[in-house]
């Protein structure tokens, strides 16, 4: 039988066995609701539990990289069990409380961190069951970024669940299901038309901070952060950001050290990171670091310089503490790629130096045609897990590239005014990049290079921070 019919006939199926049931009903959350479903009792058919299986299996199992299968409990347990035997890939099965003896496991089964799990679950109203069980086993060191579910009431699941990165595949929408039953005379036109209206009307609640804060860096507020930051750097820095509300980074990419401390005096006030380029300074001197360091003290900011260090640890080591710039007696924390591999990290780890330093690693970039993949991504996050009370955060563009709260994401390449330069440079918005998952936002010439940088800094300010506000209540659009 081909996918369609046998789709059609699951659907007609479910009718008939009052999986899904027309009427008046109110769901767990509270809502009215003329449509209902229990899956529960699916587990009396065995014809349909394998046709459900089979069917999930080759819509999208099949095309996905994993190496578990996990259900939400309970309802979704058989269908998960039969899925991991029938694509053999190991089951992993989540308590809803931990054992009080023995083992006080949450994740029963065999697995290693970062090892990828797919979610299994029966039907996705608001998402937020989805999400308990993403947040147990992210806990648990393990990659959850996809959901196979039977059906989605498309009430807001699916964007709640994008949020927090799992993407979400379904055998039915509700709308495909009203279609079939209609079109096979199950339920009458005004019944499918009742059932759409509420559909329209009708969306469940964003899922609420607290349930999600613990699953996603992206709704949990800065001084939260700072609390499980392991790095002294990426503490003052979430903690200047939450005193000052603001998480605006300027880059002041100025070749006079008189224009860029100007800039500052007008600007100090609204940042929480000043980011230089210390190399393209005609005059760079000792007097000017010191003004730097002051006005650093003076309006409660960092200093980010931006070397993006890229050569052998040996090498690294001297860039960073030797030469005219001395970068480690000033610098709170610098840029550094992972090409050169980890003695890049080891190197800055063991540079003795009298203050705290951090480092921001180069997981992605700004330019178009970069040379980044997703594998230098992953292996440039991977790299830094040995070294957590070096690393500041990563300069990354996306927000499914670490989950760590503890972490800052750095995000440049954020212009209100144009969506690229003439060399490369792609701009989003700065609503953009927090969506995306930027905790500090690197703004340069959108500001530096406005008529009146001081105006510009504020009006940047303000949308980052309301947009970071929306964004810890969970309200990101
Ligand atoms: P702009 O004037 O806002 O385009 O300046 C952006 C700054 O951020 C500039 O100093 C770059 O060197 C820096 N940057 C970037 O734009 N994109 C990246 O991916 C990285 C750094 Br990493």
């Amino acid at each position: 039988m081909d996918f369609t019919k046998q789709l059609e006939e699951l659907a007609i199926n479910l009718f008939k066995i009052d999986a899904v049931k027309f009427g008046e009903f109110t769901t767990k959350s509270g809502m009215k609701t003329p449509v209902y479903f229990d899956l529960r009792v699916i587990v009396s058919y065995p014809a349909i539990m394998e046709s459900i299986s089979d069917l999930l299996y080759s819509s999208s199992l099949i095309s996905l990289e994993y190496d578990h299968i996990c259900g939400v409990p309970y309802t979704a347990l058989p269908i998960a069990t039969l899925l991991s035997v029938k694509a053999k890939k190991s089951m992993l099965m989540r308590r809803k409380e931990a054992k009080s003896y023995g083992t006080k496991k949450l994740i029963e089964g065999h697995f290693s961190k970062n090892q990828k799990c797919c979610i299994v679950e029966d039907v996705v109203t608001s998402g937020s069951s989805v999400l308990e069980t993403v947040n147990d086993l992210r806990k648990e060191g393990l990659v959850v970024e996809q959901a196979v579910i039977i059906l989605d009431r498309e009430q807001g699941g699916r964007q709640n669940l994008e949020k927090n990165r799992v993407k979400m595949m379904s055998l039915l929408t509700m709308s495909e299901l009203i279609k079939i039953l209609v079109d096979n005379n199950c339920i009458t036109k005004e019944i499918g038309v009742e059932v759409k209206n509420y559909l329209n009307s009708t969306k469940a609640p964003s899922v609420e901070s607290s349930e999600v804060s613990a699953v996603n860096r992206l709704n949990m507020p800065y001084e939260k952060r700072a609390g499980v930051s392991r790095n002294s750097i990426a503490k003052q820095l979430f903690n200047i950001m939450a005193t000052k509300k603001t998480n605006l980074c300027i880059s002041v990419d100025l070749t006079s050290s008189v224009q860029i401390l100007n800039l500052l005096e007008k600007v100090g006030e609204h940042v929480c990171l000043v980011k230089t380029h210390v190399d393209i300074i005609e005059d760079f001197n000792s007097d000017f670091v010191e003004q730097l360091k002051q006005m650093a003290t003076k309006f409660n900011f960092l200093l980010l310089e931006d070397r993006k260090f890229a050569d052998i640890g040996n090498t690294v080591s001297l860039q960073y503490s030797k030469g005219i710039y001395k970068i480690s007696e000033w610098a709170d924390c610098v840029t550094v790629h992972s090409l050169p591999g980890e003695g890049i990290l080891k190197a800055l780890n063991s540079a003795s130096s009298d203050k705290s330093k951090g480092v921001f690693l180069l997981a992605e970039m700004s330019s178009e045609g970069n040379l980044i993949t997703p594998d230098y991504t992953k292996a440039t996050v991977k790299m830094a897990e040995k070294y957590p009370q070096l690393m500041t955060g990563f300069v990354c563009q996306n927000a499914a590239t670490f989950d760590d709260p503890g972490l800052i994401q750095l995000t440049p390449g954020v212009q209100l005014e144009k969506p690229k330069d003439n060399l490369g440079q792609v701009y989003n918005t700065p609503e953009k990049v927090i969506e995306n998952g930027a905790d500090v936002v690197v703004v340069g010439r959108g500001i530096v290079a406005s008529k009146n940088p001081e105006t510009e800094a504020v009006l940047y300010k303000n949308i980052l921070w309301k947009s970071y506000s929306k964004r810890i209540l969970g309200k990101m659009e």
